[in-house]
């Protein structure tokens, strides 16, 4: 495959100049607007004076310094491809200031600049045109040749703007000027009109037929059908100021809008989403680089889902309100403290599965999927809605609950695991739990010095185990790998047929039927430190674990 690369700013703008067709260039006024403009198909930007001044909020009489606008205009290079054409006003000084602005052009980016026959401080054209002096003609040359001499790039391009008809001038005037701009080396002619009909561009083009491409902006004669200009044979018509003012029309309704209802709610649908902004600004690109160039022990590849749609109706008042995700553990909601504990590990993407009074779980930062079945179905409806949005990113799953704490070692162990399933079992906790069905593990080796050097395979996770049998309890975490992720979502999903289990199946019946399946379940053993939060008294161990 060969890749064709894009021809230099200037050669395109030089190539629509010279183009047999009438061309179009839309002006932009920042990088959004410029973005904005290639988006939408335009193949350059007219970098109108007018519109950059007006979003700086000052006149367009040379108020910002060129200099300002020389930054504007690099952002707008910046976030483009397609060439710009500054709108230069008259150089903003003499010969010299403009041998230096086709320089920084050059190294912005900008591909090309025009310079119109006016005295500097400006006034833009449709403000008492006629009251605007012309610049002495020889004078005017002289700095079209020195710009000409300033470039470095040869296809950087210079558009000479006569202002003989918007300063009250005639059509010969008119000629003179461009002839002799021409003559000093310009690479086209942009001929302005304040008129509303076009009548006066007609007549120059007809006199001056093909020296030179010639530039219009209908902004004032918008009337004339596009084919009047195709048919006269202009070069480029400049769509001069409208996204500016389109952006103004928006602006000002949403401002009032909101000012008066204080509401957002009708001006939401009339605007772009955030995401829309973010998509324009190229987030995706930036994330994209972090994976590539940022070191990433910071994010430790792995994904939690917190299952924290149920009330917790054990917690009494603690619950009325809020779900027991949420209740306060010394001025924080526990859901926060749960939170913190992945983050200190690295673990940087959490989805919360929320249901009862799913409005008040809100924390920034966590994407958040709704069981609003919540009270009629079981745990395995909210994993199963948890993993349905999930990305398919080569993440481990980190399942767990959202009432449990635990000290950061925990997830550190279990993060450091290879195998595609495996739990955390607190062998210290036998008969003396509280739990009403506590969730008993029989494993392939009980908890020991030797066992921490072998591979521990899970048999059962039941409330019914013989004394003899148990070899501590299951703490609710469970870590699938990518590669045991599909047989999870399979096996949980032939389990969801059974009606029985959408309404009361929880994680022990989704382990045990997959280890019925063949699937190993490896086991990690601890001694404490972990906290489910059953009970009210829990609340209190909860505030000094
Ligand atoms: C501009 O867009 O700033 C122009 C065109 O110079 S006009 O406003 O018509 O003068
Ligand atoms: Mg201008």
């Amino acid at each position: 495959m060969t890749i064709t690369a894009q021809p230099r700013k200037t050669t395109q703008l030089r190539a629509l100049l010279n183009s047999k067709q009438l061309e179009f260039l839309i002006e932009a006024h920042d990088g959004i607007s410029a973005k904005i403009a290639q988006e939408a198909g335009f193949k350059g930007i007219w970098g109108s004076g007018l519109s950059i001044s007006a979003q700086l909020g000052v006149r367009d009489n040379n108020e910002a310094s060129w200099t300002q606008v020389l930054e504007v205009v690099e952002f707008m290079s910046d976030a483009t491809s397609i060439p710009i054409l500054l709108d230069g006003d008259t150089g903003y000084g003499n010969f010299n200031n403009v041998q230096r602005l086709v320089k920084k052009l050059e190294q912005r980016g900008v591909a090309g600049v025009c310079i119109e026959d006016k005295l500097f401080p400006k006034t833009n054209s449709f403000i008492k045109g006629t009251a605007q002096p012309l610049a002495d003609m020889d004078e005017f040359c002289g700095k079209i040749k020195a710009a000409k001499d300033a470039q470095s790039d040869d296809e950087f391009v210079l558009i000479a703007r006569v202002e003989a008809f918007i300063a009250g001038w005639g059509l010969s005037e008119a000629l003179r000027r461009a002839i002799a701009y021409y003559d000093a080396g310009a690479d086209g002619i942009l001929i302005h009109s304040a008129l509303h009909v076009p009548d006066q561009v007609l007549a120059f083009k007809r006199e001056w037929g093909d020296r030179a491409p010639v530039v219009i902006v209908p902004t004032k004669y918008y009337a004339t059908p596009t084919e009047v200009f195709r048919d006269a044979g202009f070069s480029i018509a400049i769509w001069a100021n409208q996204l500016i003012r389109a952006s103004v029309t928006m602006t000002q309704k949403v401002a009032q809008t909101l000012m008066l209802e204080q509401n957002l709610l009708n001006v939401e649908d009339e605007i772009v989403p955030v995401s829309e902004i973010f998509r324009l600004q190229g987030v995706a690109e930036h994330q994209e680089a972090e994976q590539r160039y940022l070191p990433q022990n910071g994010d430790c590849g792995s994904r939690t889902i917190l299952l924290a749609a149920s009330r917790g109706i054990e917690l009494g008042e603690f619950t009325k309100d809020k779900p027991k995700c949420m209740v306060d553990l010394q001025g924080e909601p526990l859901l926060s403290r749960i939170v913190d504990e992945h983050y200190s590990v690295g673990i940087q993407d959490i989805t919360v599965v929320r249901g009862y009074k799913k409005e008040v779980v809100n924390l920034p930062s966590l994407d958040y999927v709704d069981n609003d079945d919540y009270d009629t179905t079981g745990e395995l409806v909210s994993l199963s809605r948890g993993l349905q949005e999930l990305p398919q990113d080569g993440q481990d799953w980190i399942i767990s609950y959202g009432d449990v704490l635990f000290k950061t070692y925990i997830l550190q162990m279990l993060l450091a695991t290879e195998h595609d399933f495996v739990v955390i079992i607190d062998s210290s906790q036998h008969r003396q739990t509280q739990q009403i069905r506590p969730d008993y593990v029989a494993c392939s080796l009980p908890d020991s010095t030797q066992a921490f050097y072998q591979n521990i395979y899970l048999h059962q996770i039941t409330h019914n185990l013989g004394d003899h049998e148990i070899c501590g309890l299951w703490t609710g975490l469970l870590k699938v790998s990518p590669q045991g992720q599909p047989g999870l979502k399979d096996t949980l999903n032939t389990l969801l047929q059974s009606e029985n289990v959408r309404q009361q199946g929880r994680m022990p019946t989704l382990i045990n039927e997959l280890i019925a399946r063949g699937y190993p379940v490896h086991v990690l053993y601890i001694k404490g430190h972990w906290l489910d939060i059953d009970q009210v008294e829990d609340l209190f161990k909860a505030g000094n674990f």
